[in-house]
């Protein structure tokens, strides 16, 4: 959710996403549990990783079914429209730091990161933890946090208290929130969180495939006006983000002749590696009428956002160029 006077999102808008009930975490017995592939498996209790050295990183967070109410033809899941995307700044431990203190063997191919929420899920018997996996090479990255602070403050219980993965630049599944235990494995995980859900899959009749989410697709979102509203004449502020997880996003333009000529907008926030970017234009109606404004972004290595969405079954990563209407009185 956007706000205006700041890039941050203020706490009680920061958007929620859970699968399960909450766990309830009793800080002072919780202790993150380092295991699998490792020289010294280590248990880390709150105190401990709060005396380790700490990193803060602005970051975004977008669920990977943002948006989701707008992919044709429609797709089961929470019916997003574009809430579901937020931005803090977390403090942490870097993740490679605790691994590297734990020891990383060779033969390592994966890391797995478990929360303490578990449940029932109704394509598959069983009791599930929610537990997503990173490939090696992405879990040693030095910008992957154990937060353990959400702007400052100690991470609210909705937001994973008492430790968070952060993982800048992908979608919000992989931040595992109440984090407890990693462990570093020889094989590729195949749990329901990465085989059944957070997959794009598309069954194209002659050759259906799926393919993991993972980082954030170029997009861009109008906060206001907002879809069907009513304006009087005159002067009015577009506002709204854009963000990408790979390149960084180096222009916003924005239609309100459905899309025969497109006038950049001007930017809020400098450019930050993870972090969405609030831009702005004015736009001056003098006509009464419908208008459709548009809204498309276009990132470093020249990628436009599409005319449409890659529609895959499960709805993730829509960010079609974004299309609202407006009447004027
Ligand atoms: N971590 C755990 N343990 N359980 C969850 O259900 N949901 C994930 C991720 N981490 C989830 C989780 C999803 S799908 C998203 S989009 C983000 O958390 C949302 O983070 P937030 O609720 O702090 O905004
Ligand atoms: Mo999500």
């Amino acid at each position: 959710m956007l706000s205006l006077s700041s890039r941050i999102t203020p706490d009680h808008l920061f958007y929620i996403r859970n699968h399960f009930p909450y766990p309830g975490v009793d800080v002072r017995t919780w202790e993150l549990q380092i295991e699998g592939l490792v020289d010294r498996p280590i248990y880390l209790r709150y105190q401990d990783l709060n005396r380790m050295h700490q990193v803060s990183i602005p970051v975004t967070l977008e669920c990977a079914g943002d948006k989701r109410a707008f992919f044709h033809p429609k797709v089961r899941g929470e019916q997003w429209e574009s809430g579901a995307s937020s931005h803090a700044i977390w403090t942490g431990v870097r993740l490679v730091d605790v691994l590297s203190f734990a020891g990383v063997q060779m033969n390592a191919m994966e890391v797995t990161f478990e929360g303490m929420d578990k449940g029932t899920r109704t394509d598959m018997p069983g009791e599930f933890a929610y537990i997503r996996s990173l490939p090696i090479k992405e879990a040693l990255h030095p910008n992957i946090l154990i937060a353990l602070y959400m702007n400052g403050k100690p991470l609210p219980d909705q937001h994973g208290f008492p430790a968070r993965l952060i993982v800048p630049g992908w979608y919000g599944m992989a931040s595992v929130k109440w984090l407890h235990r990693i462990k570093v494995i020889d094989q590729p995980f195949h749990g329901p969180f990465q085989t059944i859900d957070y997959v794009y899959e598309r069954n194209h009749s002659l050759a259906p495939f799926t393919e993991p989410v993972t980082t954030i697709r170029l997009n861009s979102t109008m906060a206001r006006p907002t879809d069907q509203e009513v304006l009087a004449k005159g002067e009015h502020w577009l506002v709204g983000t854009a963000i990408s997880g790979t390149y960084p996003v180096v222009l916003v333009e924005i239609s309100t002749d459905h899309g025969v000529t497109w006038q950049p907008a001007s930017w809020l926030d400098p450019h930050e590696p993870y972090s969405w970017r609030r831009w702005c234009l004015k736009w001056t109606v003098t006509k009464s009428g419908t208008y459709e404004i548009r809204v498309r972004a276009v990132d470093a290595a020249g990628y436009a956002q599409p005319e449409t969405a890659d529609w895959n079954k499960k709805g993730y990563g829509y960010n079609a160029v974004q299309k609202i209407q407006v009447y004027v009185d």
